[in-house]
């Protein structure tokens, strides 16, 4: 990804249990003018689902599908299909969005056709799991854990099987795979080995497991969390009792902390989480309680993502952005954890789009960070989304469907108007008549109603599409 052509950042939200979206507009550039590095964005793009969204948000390489643990139970988002519940407690998904893996009661796969299916195990235990798989989904890989309790980190195709990686030189009691490139060449994780602790592991089919190092510094642990889809830059935590830091690791240079001056965590702990195809962009988190997100790029160094979004003009007031957990292959889309303006809990997302990109409505704002991408609506408007009192959800007011009443939000209040209207003589009036299409069948019905009132039920029994004309091309 040319991080240089970044111009609109967005900033989006995924919650729980019913579709909501929401895109807000920034006006200011970031880094305009510094002629080097990202020059982000003017957008923040929000996404809700429901309130009480879960931990440990994963992202799809193409940023378009997120997976995640809700209190309730486990799901997998995208804009066009909403949440998709799962039978498997997720930790990554296939560029398609088809295969997700994780845990059931061992490392499992979960695909649409197949629903979840155990992917064996090593030892004759009954416990592990599947950490990440590459964009295609064919290669899993992850942890296995024996009846003895020793760790032992695999590989997995549908042809081998589950295959052991062993364990460093001197180790044997502790390996965990978390990462996979693109290939499925390089595998990064933890193992112990003769140097006692768990140190960061890189392997690939030619030399096997290799301790990665660790950096300068009183470290005697350090953890492999990513690897960029070419295999090239692997991210991690390096730890000693009472500090932390994020790393990053090349093969010319070795590991690198990536702390910067001035360091927004001043010296607290740090972990990176997770690094783009081409490991330019690092995403994690930071401070004493290891609550803020931060982003890293070679040309700006660790900012907290909160800033960056900010200082972008986007409406962050009052969110505390807690851990980024993924990133997509291109840098452009950023998921972790994070607590509301209203409290709630919710998993978030910022996306950072690309200036010279398609801008349909002629608003000024280019497609993928629109939040109504065939409306001009140059002001950027999201109230909420579905629900009263809904967070802004990604989709303007100018094309929020179901909101005939006009006030930014789809509620009860808007499927009486629709009944209402639509009576013979009517007894009211639509301000926003042209957003009643709400199951996206080209008329405006007394079934649009309907739709807005099941898609306001806990859970929802409907999803308002998102099809009426003021959404379409
Ligand atoms: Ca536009
Ligand atoms: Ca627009
Ligand atoms: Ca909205
Ligand atoms: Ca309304």
């Amino acid at each position: 990804m040319h991080r240089t052509a970044m111009r609109f950042a967005s900033f989006e939200r995924v919650g729980a249990a019913t579709l909501r979206t929401a895109r807000l507009v920034f006006a200011v550039l970031l880094g305009a003018g510094s002629g080097a590095g990202p020059a982000l964005g003017a957008n923040a793009l929000f996404h809700a689902v429901a309130p009480d969204t879960g931990t440990d948000p994963s992202l799809s390489p193409d940023g378009g599908f997120v997976v995640g643990a809700f209190p309730s139970g486990h799901f997998r988002w995208s804009a066009s299909t909403g949440i998709v519940p799962l039978p498997i407690l997720p930790h990554a998904v296939s560029t398609n969005g088809e295969v997700v893996v994780g845990f059931v009661t061992e490392a499992a796969r979960w695909t649409e056709d197949e629903g979840a299916t155990s992917l064996g195990d090593l030892s004759g235990g009954n416990a592990g799991g599947a950490t990440d798989v590459t964009p295609d989904g064919a290669r899993i890989v992850g942890y296995d854990i024996s009846p003895r309790s020793v760790y032992q980190a695999f590989r997995w195709t549908a042809n081998e099987g589950m295959v052991g990686l062993g364990h460093l030189p001197g180790g044997a009691g502790f390996g965990h795979a978390n990462a996979v490139s693109a290939d499925g060449a390089v595998i990064v994780g933890t193992s112990d080995g003769t140097r006692g602790q768990r140190v960061a592991f890189r392997w690939t089919a030619g030399a096997g497991m290799e301790d990665l190092g660790a950096p300068a510094g009183p470290f005697s642990s350090s953890f492999a969390h990513d690897v960029s889809q070419d295999g090239e830059v692997i991210v991690g935590l390096a730890y000693e009792v009472g500090h932390a830091d994020a790393f990053r690791w090349t093969a010319a240079e070795g590991v690198q902390v990536l702390r910067s001056a001035p360091d927004p965590f001043s010296g607290a702990f740090m972990s990176a989480s997770a690094t783009n195809a081409d490991g330019s962009i690092v995403v994690g988190h930071g401070g004493d309680s290891l609550s803020s997100a931060f982003l890293w790029d070679p040309d700006h160094g660790v900012r907290i993502l909160a800033d960056v979004l900010a200082g972008l003009g986007a409406n962050v007031a009052g969110w505390q952005l807690g851990p980024a957990t993924d990133v997509s292959a291109s840098g452009q889309v950023i998921v972790g954890e994070g607590v509301a303006p209203d409290g709630t809990r919710q998993v978030w997302i910022a996306r950072l789009c690309e200036q010279a990109g398609v801008d349909a409505d002629g608003d000024g704002v280019t497609d993928e960070c629109d939040v109504c991408p065939f409306s001009s609506d140059p002001d950027q408007q999201d109230t909420g989304g579905v629900g009263a009192g809904s967070l802004p959800d990604g989709v303007g007011d100018a094309c929020q469907c179901g909101d005939v009443d006009g006030n930014g939000r789809a509620t009860l209040a808007d499927a009486v108007v629709i009944q209402r209207a639509l009576l013979v003589p009517p007894t009211a009036t639509m301000s926003a008549p042209e957003l009643c299409d709400a199951d996206g069948n080209g008329r405006c019905t007394a079934a649009d109603a309907v739709v807005v009132r099941r898609a306001l039920l806990r859970p929802p029994s409907a999803r308002i599409r998102q099809a009426c004309a003021p959404a379409s091309p």
